[in-house]
Parts: C-alpha cells; structure tokens; sequence
C-alpha cells in the first residue's frame, strides 16, 4: 500500500472513531457493568440518631437530673430524642415503646419502671429490628430480648447502706426500711443487697413503700412514728426524696438530728443538706447522670459494633463530715 493510501485509512479510520464515539480495536464493553462493590459503608454519627427514651416518670431529684442528662446529651451531639413522662405506670411506659417502634427509631433505651411484665414489648422492639438498652433498673426478661443492661449496682448499695448499720449499731438494734416502688429494679435489689450484709443483731421491725417520692415517704414516716415510737434506732431510706419527706415528720414528732441512725440512697443536692443538719449519717451514691453512655453505646450499635452487655457504675459512699464542701459540686 502506498504512503498516501495509509493516510487516507488512517485518516477513515479517525472518522469513524470520532462519529461513533468508538475505537474499533476496543474490547466490547460489557453488557451491563458489574455489580458494583459494597460500597465502604460510612459509620453513621450521632447526627443520624433517633433515640427513644421511654421515661419512667419524675418522682424525685435522681430521675430529674437522669430526664436532663439525656436532654442535654442529645441536644449537645445533635441525636433527636422521643422522650415522654410514664408517671410511674407500666402501661404508659408500654405504649411508649410501641409508638417509638411504630415511628421506626434507631435505639429504644427503656428505664423500667419495674422489673417484670416486659417480654411482649421487648419481643416487638426485637421483631422490629430496633435495640433495647435497659437503663437504670432492671428487668427479669431473659438478656437475649435486650442488647445491653446499664445502670448502677442496686443489690451492692443495699449492702453499702447496712454496712453503715452494722458500725453505727454494733451492739444491734431495731430499724425500719422506707422502700421504694415496689417490684422496681431498685428496690427489690437494694433490699435484697441489705438484708444479706444486715448483721442479725439489727432487726427491720417494718418496711413500706413510700414509691420513692417526698409526698409519700413523709405518710409513711408518721404512720411508723406512730407505731414504733420509743422502739427503733434508726431508718434505712431507698432514696433522698423519700427520706426529706421523712424528715418533716420526724421533725414535726419533736425527734432531734441524730436521735435516729439514718441512712439513705442517691447523693442528691438533698440528701447532702440532709447530712449537713445531722439527719443523715450515710448517702449511698446512686449516679443518674447516664446519657452520654447510654447514647456512647446506642451509637456503637448502629455500627454494628459488639457492646457489652451489662455496665455497672462506679459508685461510692457519702458522708458528713465533707457534705458541706462537696454540696457545691454536686450536679444533682
Ligand atoms: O434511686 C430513685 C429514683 O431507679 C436508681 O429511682 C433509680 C431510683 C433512684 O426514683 O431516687
């Protein structure tokens, strides 16, 4: 072929690749372009989050403080919150969890307002493909319904609160027990937690629930007074609230700070004022400010991350003798 004649192929062949857009010697593309490889999942952030907090009501200074830990937690790293107010019912905690599942959240974290009666409900969330992490209290249902238990040791602050009998009574003595809602995570362990550290000298002559609030802890209060005035030595409280609503009776039946070996659960602003004016011998803490874990996790699990499945709090023990000084930084 002569020089002239490759040009002028050449220069065809330039047309046609340059008409239709293909070169002639190109492999054939394929079909249909292979499906395209997982693509690299991107962690989801707080800013994705949809948490539903089921509340379990706001009958004291704990579950306040426990209400605004949340709040503030989900308002500061963008997570929207569904939060409602059960007033301490079962049934309204319920059909909380219902709607949140309706709505299709991220992650329920439920207090349990008591320990039993949550099968259904957790096996819906479950059905639904939506976590559960118990906060705070507990409950009996078997820990495959739910993902992760979070919240504070009830059975050891029981124990931490008769250890302070056992030094304040050492030669025994008679006592009465203010607890809290019954069938609750919190009382059933903290009770349980007293009586296996309680030495056999100190006898609970009496226990009723004043349902970890002021207005019926102080009831409760004059109806023991009544009953066991002159027999008893001191009084074990489930929580502050209880034990302030408490202190007003005792007060009004003429008994001076002191008189009573007192000793009571939370570590609320409260209960310290209670150690500062002699009432309270002993505050078992009692730590509700668990958002930042609780949403810490929620978020893992969105990811697909393993968390584990129970997170006790690291608690303590307070008393008089530095209540004054510590009051200030107390944050609940
Ligand atoms: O001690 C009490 C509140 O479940 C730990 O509930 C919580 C308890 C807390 O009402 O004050």
């Amino acid at each position: 072929m002569k020089p002239s004649a490759v040009k002028l192929l050449v220069a065809a062949l330039l047309i046609v690749v340059v008409l239709t857009g293909c070169a002639p010697a190109a492999t054939p593309a394929p079909a249909a372009a292979p499906a395209a490889p997982a693509a690299a999942t991107t962690a989801k952030t707080y800013k994705d989050m949809t948490l539903c907090y089921p509340q379990l009501g706001a009958e004291s200074d704990w579950r306040t403080a426990n209400s605004a830990s949340f709040k503030e937690t989900a308002e500061k790293l963008g997570v929207k919150l569904i939060f409602s107010d059960a007033q301490q019912k079962q049934e309204n905690q319920i059909s909380a969890m219902r709607s949140c599942i309706q709505q299709g959240v991220d992650v329920i974290a439920l207090p349990p307002v008591v320990e039993t009666g949550w099968d259904a409900v957790l096996q819906e969330a479950k059905d639904a493909g939506i976590p559960v992490i118990v906060v705070d209290r507990s409950v009996t249902a078997d820990p495959s319904m739910y993902a992760s238990h979070i919240g504070s040791d009830m059975v050891i602050e029981g124990k931490r609160a008769a250890e302070e009998f056992n030094k304040m009574l050492p030669n025994g003595g008679n006592i009465l027990e203010l607890s809290g809602t019954t069938g609750s995570g919190a009382a059933v362990g903290r009770a349980k937690g007293f009586r296996e550290a309680l030495n056999p000298n100190i006898k609970i002559l009496d226990s009723q629930t004043g349902n970890f609030t002021r207005a019926e802890g102080k009831p409760v209060m004059e109806a023991f007074l009544k009953k066991y005035a002159g027999q008893i030595q001191g009084v074990f409280f489930h929580n502050d609230d209880m034990a302030i609503g408490a202190v007003e009776a005792i007060k009004a039946a003429g008994i001076k700070p002191g008189e009573l070996k007192m000793v009571s659960v939370d570590g609320t602003r409260g209960g310290f004022q209670l150690m500062i004016d002699g009432w309270l011998q002993a505050d078992v803490e009692c730590n509700p400010l668990l958002g930042p874990q609780v949403m810490d996790l929620a978020l893992k699990l969105m990811n697909g991350e393993t968390i584990v499945k129970e997170a006790l709090t690291d608690e303590s023990v307070f008393y008089p003798d530095n209540a004054k000084e510590l009051l200030p930084t107390r944050k609940y």
